[in-house]
């Protein structure tokens, strides 16, 4: 603790030596509390000047933990990236003389008390960012991304100044897991696709992408000790277009890309129903009595697996080591919708011998809320989508629940009768339904506790290209992540569309083909 002030101190006092002689800038006033910031934070308090960001800033970052420093870099990759400036983290160069400061600290300060948790106190020559752990640095540093203006103030000195408005920030999630979901098997989505994706997302302080990995159309993860799921079982996808699978390095890679951005991976195989495409790989894995070929359409509910085999629990034992292998984060989706052509015995069965192999490769199993009727263990999460009876089945297990409730948070669904894309069986989702519901009472009966948090999942059956995908998503995605962070009694519809209307420099600076709805008054 003693270090740590004393480190500190003597950082600042540093920076102080360095300060050379500059004139007070008379900034216009401000007002952080009125921001557009997405989603809202905790607790804002003005102090109406603003910090001058500019070629004469420098990031320092603590050096009580090297990763912070990774946090400061993305900051200034994203500071170049929108405003065109550069700016050096933890400068080694003494020479070099900086006028302000951005420095990014752990602290054990009380206040931070939930490990995503951060403060921003913004004054004229430094911005301070203390969270309680790097990820919560990273949450802090997307309220900065967000805070600097587009445009250059050049009038108030002789070079440029982005001027952030200046106060107080305190600020923590509602719910620790905030996910977004993409199906890549109904139609394959590339590396570089689900890159951008995840990039959109961590601006919104998402947490989590699930992949929807394998269904009846598709199979797309290499598995190395079952070839023909990607020989074969890849090669088809709704429509009858090409499929696609990433490799294990391809996975990989996606995983290191979300770990940069504090997002966990979470893998699905969905079982027992919506495996065809397995089954087309390896026969023997199907269990519904009829010849098996594979399939381009949308129907689900016709494929299951052979529950009473032991060469299929071999086969699974394989397929979630090899997957949980490379993915260092807690959990494993098993999916469990839909299996309209198990017998309830058989899939009760089934569920129950997979929850076993997946905490033998050391997994915290997830499956949609079906799963509730098994006797699943407290430490397994049911993802309630469809039937409430189910999320609280779940919860009087003791099982934690994600909500992505059909109605409200599928991102698949059409936003009204004239939508591009889009399904409709659990209605239109415009923007502003979309927003107006709130997870903590929308289960009547669930208890707050029991709530993990929530996710939006985006099935591709209608979407094929990264263009539709964000035309689905956005700006639909935006108000899911203010659901899961903020605190509900502080939202309302008519302040969160101000705030999306601003939404539109990044959402342009991204090229985001996002769905213009007229419920916005979308700045130009
Ligand atoms: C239901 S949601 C499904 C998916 C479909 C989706 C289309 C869920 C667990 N299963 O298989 O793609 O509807 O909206």
């Amino acid at each position: 603790m003693l270090s740590k002030a004393l480190l500190i101190l003597s950082v600042v006092t540093f920076i102080a030596a360095c300060q050379p002689q500059k004139e007070e800038i008379n900034f216009p006033k401000t007002d952080l509390a009125v921001n557009a910031l997405i989603p809202k934070p905790l607790k804002v308090v003005p102090t109406h000047t603003a910090f001058g960001l500019s070629k004469n800033t420098v990031i320092l970052t603590s050096s009580a933990n090297t990763e912070l420093e990774e946090v400061g870099l993305f900051l200034s990759n994203k500071i170049k990236s929108k405003i065109g400036l550069d700016i050096d983290v933890n400068i080694q160069d003494s020479e070099k003389q900086f006028e302000q400061f951005i420095y990014i600290n752990l602290s054990d300060s009380v206040d931070l008390d939930s490990p995503e948790s951060y403060q921003l106190y913004i004054k004229k020559d430094s911005i301070f960012l203390n969270a309680k752990t790097v990820s919560g640095a990273f949450r802090g540093v997307q309220t900065i991304r967000q805070l600097i203006p587009e445009k250059s103030n050049d009038t108030l000195t002789d070079y440029p100044l982005w001027p952030v408005p200046s106060g107080k920030i305190w600020d923590k999630p509602k719910f620790e897991y905030r996910g977004a979901m993409l199906d890549v098997a109904r139609h394959f989505f590339s590396v570089e696709d689900v890159k951008k994706y995840m990039d959109i997302l961590a601006y919104y302080k998402y947490n989590v992408l699930h992949l929807h990995l394998s269904d009846d159309q598709g199979w797309r993860i290499e598995i190395k000790s079952w070839p023909k799921l990607t020989q074969i079982g890849s090669k088809t996808e709704v429509g009858g277009g090409k499929g696609g699978f990433y490799t294990q390095e391809n996975y990989k890679e996606l995983v290191k890309y979300a770990a940069e951005r504090f997002i966990t991976i979470i893998p699905e195989i969905d079982m027992p129903g919506h495996t065809n495409a397995a089954s087309v790989s390896y026969p023997f894995l199907n269990g519904n009595g009829k010849k098996i070929k594979p399939y381009t359409g949308m129907r689900v509910g016709f494929s299951t697996f052979d529950t009473r085999k032991d060469t299929v629990y071999s086969f699974l034992d394989d397929v979630i080591g090899e997957i949980a292998n490379i993915t260092p984060g807690p959990y494993f989706h098993i999916g469990g919708d839909e299996s309209f052509v198990t017998k309830k015995r058989d899939y009760n069965y089934f569920i129950e011998r997979v929850e076993d192999i997946v905490q033998k490769h050391g997994k915290q199993m997830i499956g949609w809320d079906e799963i509730a009727h098994s006797k699943i263990d407290s430490t397994t999460i049911a993802q309630h989508w469809r039937t409430a009876s189910n999320a609280l089945k779940a919860s009087k297990n003791n099982s934690k629940v994600i909500l992505s409730p059909g109605k409200k948070a599928y991102l698949d669904m059409k936003y009204d009768s004239l939508s591009k894309y889009g399904l409709d069986w659990a209605g239109h989702i415009p923007v502003d339904v979309a927003y107006n519901w709130n997870p903590e009472t929308y289960v009547p009966g669930l208890p707050k506790e029991a709530i993990l948090g929530i996710e939006a999942p985006l099935w591709s059956e209608t979407i094929s290209t990264i263009e539709e995908l964000e035309y689905l998503a956005f700006p639909r995605a935006i108000g899911y992540a203010e659901l899961g962070w903020s605190t509900s009694e502080y939202l309302n519809w008519e302040d969160y569309k101000e705030r999306l209307a601003k939404q539109l420099p990044f959402l342009d600076m991204m090229n985001v083909k996002y769905y213009p709805t007229k419920l916005v008054d979308w700045e130009k």
